[in-house]
């Protein structure tokens, strides 16, 4: 039998569920900023970046030890980028802090995102999740600067 305090601490939490729940319903679906699962397939694990048209670039990003291809990736300020990642071996992470992305790259799996990069800059591409010894190097960087004449 559940006592007095028990059943407060269950409705309370019940309540907060409620209330999460119904607060990421009400968010428009462009906010909400949940990475996508594609279902797999091979195309997506040839490394590149496909210009779609002069602001919209899609990137198919490949994690393996210890690195990420493509390495260097360089698009113009006000781009849209939409990002596919997988990894050629064990559970990766795919971390840009600056645009706060947060995804795994893991083998057999396609995880996706959206990413504007309005301002110029460097951003760098981290692996958050511990991938054995060479681990704290596996990094690559996205440049947004304005194209070359
Ligand atoms: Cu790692």
């Amino acid at each position: 039998m559940l006592d007095k305090f028990e059943i407060k601490v269950l409705r309370i939490s019940g309540l907060l569920i409620v209330v999460f729940l119904f607060a990421y319903c009400m968010l428009p679906a462009k906010r909400r900023w949940v990475t996508e699962c594609i279902p797999y397939d091979k195309a997506y694990t040839e490394p590149r970046v496909t210009k779609i048209d002069a602001k919209t670039y899609q990137v198919f990003a490949v994690a393996q030890m210890w690195s990420f291809e493509p390495a260097s990736i360089t698009v113009p300020p006000g781009s849209e980028v939409d990002f596919y990642v997988t990894s050629k071996d064990v559970v990766h992470g795919f971390n840009i802090a600056e645009r706060n992305v947060n995804m795994m790259a893991v083998y057999g799996g396609i995880s996706k995102t959206t990413v504007k990069f309005p301002e110029p800059g460097v951003y760098k591409i981290t692996c958050h999740e511990y991938c054995g010894t060479g681990h704290q190097n596996m990094q690559a960087e996205i440049i947004v600067d304005f194209p070359k004449p």
